[in-house]
């Protein structure tokens, strides 16, 4: 059989940093793209493309709580291929050097502040333009998915950068689930607000509306790539990290990655985010990663990749679309980028 090779999907030469991880070993097969949204039971059925088979990348300990149901999963993961040549950023880094604004402002403030939050039990209310709606616990919105693994850049609009391990499923599967109607055109997602948990929203000197809003275009929450996290280096998310589940949207600048969602609603019309209201002229809807495009304030032309030692700030060049402009530039022909920043 001839599986398609997505072109995210880039060898796996030095993806692995033995010092950094433990390798559990565990055996497992994986799925072309292809197969994704198929029934999870056959992932095993395909065989390999690529030949020699990788590893999951894994660290022991220090995951996210996990309910029985979400271990059996994670038990189960399906190895998507390497979606980056680059190295993967050290788990220490991953789960140190976050921005969850909640948890605080400052680099190490989400890893401090938001180790007691409760994320068991969750729900998710689905509302809007869209023929199931309601409210929807964590195992009903995971449940149903198979979870892979996916190596994915993350670009912040701060011009630092990541290559972390997600773990979780493709959001057009979850989206497709919920029968949006054709006045569909925008999703919208919202983290939870939570004063009593989240210091950052306690904060008199916080220029940020809370809850934290994001969204995209209804044909850019379709595209392969955007997908829903709900763990990293094979265990679930660290709270930090945006447990209990969270948006990836590889192309575009970290900001809109949403964290910890609590709704998922479908709109015909734009509505406005959390950093456009903040700042419409330094944060915008699109936010696509644009080496060509500065920020008012500095350079998009390059970024700080993690971590960086003593003796290099480790700079390298910031690609069109954070690299991803295969799989997404056709979203945005005839799209003046400098303008629909
Ligand atoms: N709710 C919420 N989501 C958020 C943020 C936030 O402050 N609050 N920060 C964003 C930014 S700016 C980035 S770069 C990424 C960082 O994700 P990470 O900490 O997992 O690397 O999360 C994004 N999602
Ligand atoms: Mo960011």
């Amino acid at each position: 059989m001839l599986i398609k090779v997505p072109g995210w999907q880039i060898p796996e030469s030095q993806v692995t940093d033995e010092s950094e991880y433990r390798n559990r070993h565990r055996t497992l097969s994986r799925r072309g793209f292809l197969q994704a949204g198929t029934a999870l039971g056959a992932a095993g059925a395909f065989p390999h493309v690529l030949g020699a088979s990788r590893q999951l990348l894994t660290h022991d300990g220090d995951g996210g709580a996990t309910p029985g149901w979400m271990n059996e999963k994670l038990a189960n993961i399906v190895l998507g291929e390497p979606s980056s040549k680059e190295a993967v950023t050290p788990f220490e880094h991953v789960t140190r050097y976050n921005n969850f604004y909640e948890f605080g402002t400052g680099k190490d403030d989400p890893s401090e502040n938001a180790q007691g939050f409760q994320t068991d039990p969750w729900s998710v209310e689905v509302s809007g333009e869209a023929q199931e709606t309601g409210k929807f616990t964590l195992e009903d919105i995971v449940g149903p998915h198979g979870l892979e693994e996916r190596i994915y850049r993350l670009r912040c609009v701060e011009a630092w950068s990541m290559v972390v391990p997600w773990i979780g499923f493709p959001l057009a599967d979850l989206i497709k689930r919920f029968k949006p109607t054709s006045n569909a055109k925008y999703v919208r997602f919202e983290t939870l607000y939570s004063p009593s948990q989240m210091p950052g929203q306690r904060s008199l000197f916080t220029s940020i509306d809370y809850p934290y809003v994001e969204g995209l275009r209804m044909d850019e929450a379709m595209n392969e790539l955007a997908f829903i996290a709900v763990g990293l280096y094979g265990n679930a998310l660290p709270p930090q990290n945006g447990a209990p589940l969270r948006l990836i949207v590889p192309w575009k600048y970290g900001f809109k990655s949403i964290k910890s969602i609590v709704k998922i609603s479908f709109h015909e019309r734009r509505f406005r985010t959390t950093w456009e209201k903040s700042n419409a002229s330094e944060y915008g809807f699109y936010a696509n990663v644009n080496p060509s495009v500065d920020h008012p304030r500095w350079s998009q032309a390059s970024e700080r990749r993690l971590p960086g030692s003593l003796f290099s700030s480790n700079r390298i060049d910031t690609l069109m679309f954070n690299g991803y402009a295969e799989q997404v530039a056709h979203l945005y022909k005839g799209m003046d980028l400098a303008r629909y920043y």
